[in-house]
C-alpha cells in the first residue's frame, strides 16, 4: 500500500486530495496544527480512515520528525497562509509559512535516508504571474509554463521562492520534486474570505433570511427597498419595516479569473507525481471570467437577474496591488499527463449556490425586527412586490427562490 503524507489536510485542496487518494487505496496522513478551535469539519467524514499527526511547517525539527516517522512515498505541500489579500498585512507570517515552511520540507526530504524514495509535490499559483501575460497571435491573452512571472502581492513573492526552491532541489539535488501552477480552483469548500464562496454564501444566506421573514409573518406581500447599505422588507400592505439585511460589500468586481472546481485539481497533483520525471505544469480551464460574471451566475442560480442592488463596493476589499487578468493555458497537462477538467464554470457557481442555500437553510437566521420609519429608503424593488403579490403564504408552504432536485 502507497503511503502519502499531506500538509494542510484541513484545506479546501487537502479534504479533496485526501479523499481522492484513500479512494485509490493510499494510506493517508494529514499534518494538523494545533489550535483552540476544530479545523477538521472538511475532512470529518473521513476521519477515522486517515492517520492525524500534528505539526506546523515553520518548526524544521518537527517537519523532519514527521517525514522521518510515517514514511512517505508521497509528500503533498498545500499548507500555507493563502489568502492573497491578508499577505500585505501579514507578510511576515506569509513569507514564514509560504515560503519558509517550503525549505523546510525540501531539507526535510533531501536529508532522509530516503530522499530518492519520495516524490514530493509544492502548490504553486497562478499568482506568480502577477501582471504577466502572454498573447496569441489573434490577442488573445493567455498564461503557460513559459510566461515570465511578476508578482504583486507579498504571498506571491513567497510563493515564488518556493516555486524556484523546489526548482533548484529538482535539478541541484536530483530530487522527484514537481510545482503545479495551479489557476483558482474553487468548490463548496472553499474558505469564506475568497471571493466567490463570500458571494455563495451570502446568496445562501439572503435567500434562507427572505424565507424566514414570510415565514415569521406570514406575508401575502412583502416588498424590497434597498438603502445605501442594507436591504428593507416592508410588509407590501401596511408598509411596516420587517427586517433588514446587510448588503454583500466586495472590492475590485473588474478582475478576471480562470476558475475551476478543486474536486478536478487535486487530481492533477497526483498525476504529476506519477510521472517517471518531475516537472512543472499549468493546471487551469482556459477560460476567464470576471467577478461580475460570477456574481451573474451566482444570482441567477436564485433567479435575480439583476445583483447591483445588492452588492456595495466597499474600498476595505481592495488591494494595495491587483492581479488584473488570469486565464491559464493548460496544453502541457492535457498532452502529458492527461488531465482535463470536468467542472464548468457555470456548474461551479451552480453547485456552490445550492450547498450554500441549504446549509444556510439549517440555521436560524436573527431576523433583527426594526421599527418602523426608523430609515430611509432609496428605491424600491417593484418586481418584487409585483410578483411576491401573488402569493398566499396561508396556503403556500414557504416560497422557494430555487427548487433544487
Ligand atoms: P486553504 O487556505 O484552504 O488551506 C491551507 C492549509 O494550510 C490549511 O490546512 C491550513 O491549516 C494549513 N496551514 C496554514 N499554515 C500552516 C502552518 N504554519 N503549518 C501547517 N499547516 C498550515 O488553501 P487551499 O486548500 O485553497 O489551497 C491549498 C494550497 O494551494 C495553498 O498552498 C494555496 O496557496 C495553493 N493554491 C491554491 C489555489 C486555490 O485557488 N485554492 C490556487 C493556487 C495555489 P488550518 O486549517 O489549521 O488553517
Ligand atoms: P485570489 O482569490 O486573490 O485570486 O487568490 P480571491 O478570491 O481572494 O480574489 C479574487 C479576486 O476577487 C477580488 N475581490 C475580492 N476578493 C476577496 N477575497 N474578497 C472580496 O471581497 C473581493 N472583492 C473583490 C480580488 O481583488 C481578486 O481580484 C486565490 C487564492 O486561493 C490563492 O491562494 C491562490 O494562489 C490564487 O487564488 C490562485
Amino acid at each position: 500500500m502507497k503511503k502519502a503524507l499531506i500538509f494542510g489536510i484541513t484545506g479546501q485542496d487537502g479534504s479533496y486530495l485526501a479523499e481522492f487518494l484513500l479512494g485509490k487505496g493510499y494510506e493517508v496522513t494529514g499534518v494538523t496544527r494545533r489550535v483552540s478551535i476544530n479545523t477538521t469539519e472538511r475532512i470529518s467524514h473521513i476521519l477515522p480512515k486517515l492517520n492525524i499527526v500534528e505539526g506546523d511547517i515553520t518548526d524544521a525539527f518537527n517537519v523532519m520528525r514527521v517525514i522521518e516517522e510515517t514514511e512517505p512515498d508521497e509528500v503533498y505541500n498545500l499548507a500555507a497562509q493563502s489568502h492573497v489579500g491578508t499577505s500585505f498585512s501579514q507578510t511576515h507570517l506569509t513569507l514564514d509559512v509560504t515560503a519558509g515552511g517550503v525549505w523546510n520540507i525540501l531539507e526535510a526530504i533531501r536529508h532522509s535516508p530516503r530522499c530518492f524514495d519520495m516524490r514530493f509535490y509544492q502548490a504553486s499559483t497562478s499568482e506568480l504571474f502577477g501582471k504577466n501575460y502572454d498573447e496569441t497571435e489573434n490577442g488573445e491573452k493567455f498564461q503557460n509554463e513559459k510566461t515570465q512571472f511578476m508578482p504583486q502581492s507579498p504571498y506571491a513573492v513567497a510563493k515564488m521562492a518556493a516555486h524556484n526552491m523546489v526548482r533548484i532541489y529538482r535539478e541541484g539535488y536530483g530530487m522527484h520534486a514537481s510545482s503545479g501552477i495551479l489557476f483558482n480552483h474553487e468548490s463548496e469548500r472553499r474558505g469564506e474570505h475568497f471571493v466567490t464562496r463570500k458571494i455563495t454564501k451570502w446568496v445562501g444566506e439572503f435567500v434562507n433570511f427572505k424565507r424566514a421573514v414570510r415565514k415569521e409573518y406570514n406575508l401575502k406581500i412583502i416588498e424590497t427597498v434597498f438603502t445605501e447599505d442594507k436591504i428593507m422588507f416592508k410588509c407590501g400592505n401596511t408598509g411596516e419595516v420587517l427586517s433588514k439585511f446587510g448588503k454583500l460589500r466586495l472590492g475590485n468586481l473588474d478582475a478576471y479569473r480562470d476558475w475551476g472546481h478543486a474536486a478536478d485539481y487535486v487530481r492533477a497533483m497526483w498525476m504529476m507525481l506519477q510521472q517517471d520525471s518531475p516537472d512543472d505544469y499549468v493546471i487551469a480551464t482556459g477560460e476567464s471570467h470576471t467577478i461580475r460574471e460570477f456574481l451573474d451566475a451566482a444570482f441567477n442560480a436564485v433567479e435575480i437577474e439583476d445583483w447591483s442592488d445588492y452588492v456595495m463596493i466597499d474600498p476595505e476589499f481592495y488591494r494595495p496591488a491587483e492581479v488584473d487578468y488570469l486565464r491559464g493555458c493548460p496544453r502541457k497537462a492535457k498532452s502529458v499527463l492527461q488531465w482535463e477538467p470536468e467542472i464548468s464554470f457555470e456548474e461551479l457557481a451552480y453547485r456552490m449556490v445550492k450547498h450554500d442555500v441549504k446549509t444556510q437553510g439549517l440555521q436560524r437566521p436573527d431576523l433583527q425586527k426594526v421599527p418602523a420609519n426608523s430609515f430611509k429608503t432609496r428605491q424600491i424593488h417593484m418586481s418584487d412586490v409585483q410578483e411576491e403579490g401573488q402569493e398566499s403564504m396561508a396556503q403556500c408552504p414557504p416560497h422557494n427562490e430555487m427548487e433544487f432536485g
